[in-house]
């Protein structure tokens, strides 16, 4: 299986607003492991995960949003919807002593998926500087 990173370079051009998996698993056509749900945002378990709590928040209409390098003004509710989402998914997974949210954006950044999309990470002690 490709590397985090291969994914990443492999991945559509950020300014491809084409489908992504993530239409899928939002339209349940592929299965995914859930764990919130509203009417704008759906969070679910990553399938590779990083940490013993890995989430993705999406939102559902991703509205040109393919990354945050590509943000307007019109994502500004959006996009803290999906901060305080992180939060509550933190709070139900019971992360007490702190998680960690990732945002990666373009190949530098390593996304490999154009629909913006908030990582949720805990359960472990984290290091810093990332990789
Ligand atoms: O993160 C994209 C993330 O998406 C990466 O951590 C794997 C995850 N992914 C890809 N396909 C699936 C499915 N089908 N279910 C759950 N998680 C998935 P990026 O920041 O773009 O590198």
């Amino acid at each position: 299986m490709a590397s985090e990173k291969e994914a990443a370079l492999a991945a559509a051009t950020p300014s491809d607003d084409s489908p992504t998996i993530f239409d899928k698993i939002i339209s349940k056509e592929i299965p995914s492991n859930v764990v919130f749900e509203d009417d704008k945002v759906l969070a679910f378990r990553d399938i590779t995960p990083q940490g013993p709590v890995h989430i993705l928040l999406i939102p559902k209409v991703r509205d040109g949003l393919t990354g945050l390098s590509k943000a307007e003004e019109k994502h500004i509710d959006i996009l803290g919807r999906l901060l305080y989402t992180a939060k509550l998914v933190a709070k139900q997974e019971g992360l007490a002593e702190g998680f960690r949210i990732v945002i990666n954006d373009g190949p530098q950044g390593c996304q490999s998926v154009y629909h913006i999309h908030v990582h949720l990470i805990g359960g472990r002690q984290m290091n810093w500087p990332p990789g």
